[in-house]
This record gives C-alpha cells, structure tokens and sequence, in this order.
C-alpha cells in the first residue's frame, strides 16, 4: 500500500486497520449520501506539516507568531469560496457542520428564543432544534414537516413562523431528496423578520455545480460541510451574503466572533488548505459535469428501484440522495436491510422516513446516495445494476420484522446475523459487487 510507509514502520496495528479500510472503500459500493472520495491533492495537504500549526484569530489577526504561510492558506480559501458560492464573506474554520450550526446559533439568537427547522425524522438534521440536540434544549425549537406526498409542507411552515415569530428558520436537511424552496423560505423570514439559515451540507457540490438552486439570495446565512457533495476533507463554513449584511451590518463580525473565541480555539490549518484545494476543484468544467451526473446517477438509481419494486419517499429524487420506504416490508426493518446491504459490501444507513411508525435507532427507510460511486466514474448503466442488486438484497431479507418486545430482538437479530451470513442470493450478490469495483479503480493513481 503506498503512502503509508512510515504508519507501517511506527504503528503495524494502525497500519493493518488503515489497510482493512481501504480495502473495504475499494470492494464496496459506498452509498452513504453523506460520503466521498476526495482528491489526492485534498489528502495530501490535509495529511501536510500544516497540521504541525497554531493559529488563534484570523488572517493578519492572530495570537500566535508565524502564521505568515497559515494566512496565506486561509486567505486562498477564503477567496475562494467567496468567488465559487458569490458571497461577501466566509468562515472557513469551523471544524464540521455541527459547530457551524452552533456558532449561527450563538451569533444570531439567545437562549430561549423561537427557532424554527425541517423536524428530524422529516428528514431534517439534529443542530436544527431537534429535542436529544442541545439546540432543541436551549431554543424554543418549533419543527415544521412534510406533507404526505414526502416534499415540505410550505403552507405549514408559514403559518407557524407567523404564529411563533421565530429569530431563526433553518432550511436545508439530511434526508431529503427534492429541491429545497429557497425563495419561499426567504419570502416567510422576510414577512416575520427572521434570520433564514440555509444549510446546504449535504447539496453544496450541486449548488456550485448548477444543478441545484442557490440559497444565496434568499437567505442571510449559509452554512455547508465541506466533505460531502463539494468533496473537500471534513470541515464546514459559514457564509454571509448580502442580504444577510443589509439586514445587520455587523453580522460578518458576529459570526466570526462566535466561531473563534465563542466556540472553539485553533483552526485546523491543515484542513483549511484542503478547503482550499477542494474549493479550486470545485471552480473547474469537469466538476459542473461531476454535479450533473451525481445528479443524473441518482435518478437512474431511483428508477431501476421502482422498476425493481421498491417505494420510495416522494417517488423519486431531485439531488443526490433516494429514501427508500421500506414499511411495505414491515416497520422497522431498515436495520435488516443496512446489516444485508452491508454483507454484500453495499454501505448505506438505515434512515427514518417521514411519520416514520418505528423509531430512529429501528427506522423504516434506508438512505442512499450517489456522490462517491460518481466520483468513482459510474453511470446510469452501472446504477441500474446496482438498483437491481439492492431491490434483491431487500426480497432476500423480506419477512425478518422487528420483535415489539425489546427484550427479544438482540436474540432475534443475532440469529438473522447468522442466517444471512450463509445465505447463497447474498454471497452471489457480494461477488457481483466486487467485479463492478474492479472496474472502476478507488485511486487509479495509486493503483488501488
Ligand atoms: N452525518 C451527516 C449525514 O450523514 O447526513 C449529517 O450530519
């Protein structure tokens, strides 16, 4: 394995596990939407001597010393990004979503104050007030949902930002497969006088690929992780837009304030330089057709299920991302279907659905996604075939349900354990599964 010649000398445990792992990414199908494969470049400044740094404050503004090489990094980010997303200022330190959520949080609202996100199992994600987050605890959180058809209740969301007059609405979410209503949602925190905050971490890469709209008009506010659809390392940013800055003049520097010293210490340097290469891969034609084909995989992948007989959560897809609906198998059975998928080296998550009747841990939909088999060069062709291998693994697995009683399902579910292990459909699927990989190389590069 090459490039990891001094883990192998220093460490053979960390060594063998680095190796399992990669092993693991080349023979599977890496499904998770959440998921991708970064560059070399991306890796190798992330793996760089920059991690070896310091750096508290910002570009020009810092309390350490020899940050000249650091700000040089930060500020190529920065420029960047700002050029890519067209806004007027951007933090790129925030160490992942979930922190630039709260320094949002801490920028624009006080504890106690109405906020107002896509509910949880709805598909929305945990920093948007749901209840186990510390943002559903120190914010009057007031979800709003989708309609039966799967897509977002609008008429809903309205009528409860007028009611409640929340600071702040979240868009954006991590299990929803349909374009987000950016302008309408611009149009609600306008007529209530909210803060909108468009979290785009799962669709930045289409959004700056053009095949997704930009929130930047309508919302004040724009925050994405940087190692999904954008395929960067794993880190997030905060964007301010210009709207955002008619609204409150200082909110630039209220965000900044709130990701260092509000909310955390030194950046990580060497994940802001591989922001910034990311970001410049970003800017370039191939990554527009990297987006429109994530785009046209996830569409094929979501037909050649249907076809197959499978439900979907809206019936079908506008991004990168396909919910499959699994309560016609019974509620609950996502994690037959995860562990089985799992089995046959296809990775995906089990996944609530929306008015899900089992619960987050046992849901009922599994989530899938086509941003790293793309980055992998796949097709539509490949993703009918990968369509069909998934709707056989679910069939094969059809008819395990959940036992109601807690007590009884670590029983039950280490026999299905032992029971798939063995099964013939899924050893034939497993094999068929490492013939496509073959054909298309993780790292061509490296030649793994
Ligand atoms: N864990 C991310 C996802 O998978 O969507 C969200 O934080």
């Amino acid at each position: 394995m090459k490039g990891y010649e001094y883990v192998e000398k220093a460490d053979s445990e960390l060594f063998s596990i680095i190796k399992g792992e990669l092993g693991r990414q080349r023979e599977g199908l890496e499904m998770i939407p959440s998921e991708n494969f970064t560059s070399l470049a991306v890796m190798q400044a992330v793996g760089s001597i920059l991690t070896n740094k310091y750096s508290e404050g910002y570009a020009g503004r810092r309390y350490y010393g020899g940050n000249n090489f650091i700000d040089m990094a930060e500020r190529a980010a920065m420029d960047r990004a700002k050029k890519l997303f067209g806004v007027p200022h951007v933090n790129v330190q925030p160490y992942s979503g979930s922190p630039a959520n709260f320094a949002v949080y801490m920028a624009l609202c006080s504890p106690g104050d109405t906020i107002m996100g896509q509910n949880l199992t709805d598909g929305g994600h945990l920093t948007h007030g749901w209840k186990t987050s510390m943002t559903g605890k120190l914010f009057n959180s007031v979800p709003y949902h989708v309609k039966p058809d799967g897509y977002i209740d609008i008429d809903e969301a309205r009528k409860l930002a007028k009611e409640n007059k929340p600071v702040l609405i979240w868009v954006g979410s991590t299990a929803y497969t349909r374009e987000f209503p950016f302008k309408e949602f611009g149009e609600i925190a306008d007529e209530t006088g909210a803060y909108l905050a468009a979290d785009i971490s799962h669709i930045s890469g289409l959004v700056v690929g053009g095949v997704h709209t930009s929130p930047v008009k309508y919302a004040h506010v724009v925050t994405t992780t940087t190692h999904k659809t954008l395929r960067g390392p794993r880190g997030a940013m905060i964007m301010v837009t210009e709207k955002g800055i008619a609204k409150d003049p200082l909110l630039s520097e209220k965000i900044d304030k709130a990701v260092f010293p509000g909310l955390q210490g030194g950046p990580h340097d060497h994940v802001t330089a591989g922001i910034a290469i990311a970001l410049l891969e970003a800017s370039n034609a191939e990554f527009r057709e990297y987006a429109k084909q994530i785009v046209n995989n996830s569409r094929a992948l979501a037909k050649a299920l249907k076809d197959n007989g499978i439900k979907l959560v809206t019936d079908g897809t506008d991004n990168h991302m396909v919910l499959i609906d699994l309560t016609p198998f019974g509620k609950g059975t996502g994690i037959f279907v995860q562990e089985a998928l799992d089995l046959v080296g296809i990775t995906t998550n089990k996944n609530t659905i929306p008015n899900d009747p089992s619960s987050a841990f046992y849901p009922s939909g599994i989530r899938l996604g086509t941003p790293a088999l793309t980055t992998r060069k796949m097709k539509e062709k490949e993703m009918a075939e990968i369509g069909a291998m998934i709707s056989e693994v679910v069939f094969a697995v059809k008819g395990y349900v959940l036992p109601e009683a807690k007590e009884h399902r670590g029983t039950y579910l280490a026999s299905f354990r032992e029971s798939i292990a063995n099964d013939a459909r899924l050893k034939d699927i497993k094999k068929r599964v490492v013939d496509l990989c073959e054909r298309f190389p993780l790292y061509p590069e490296l030649g793994v």
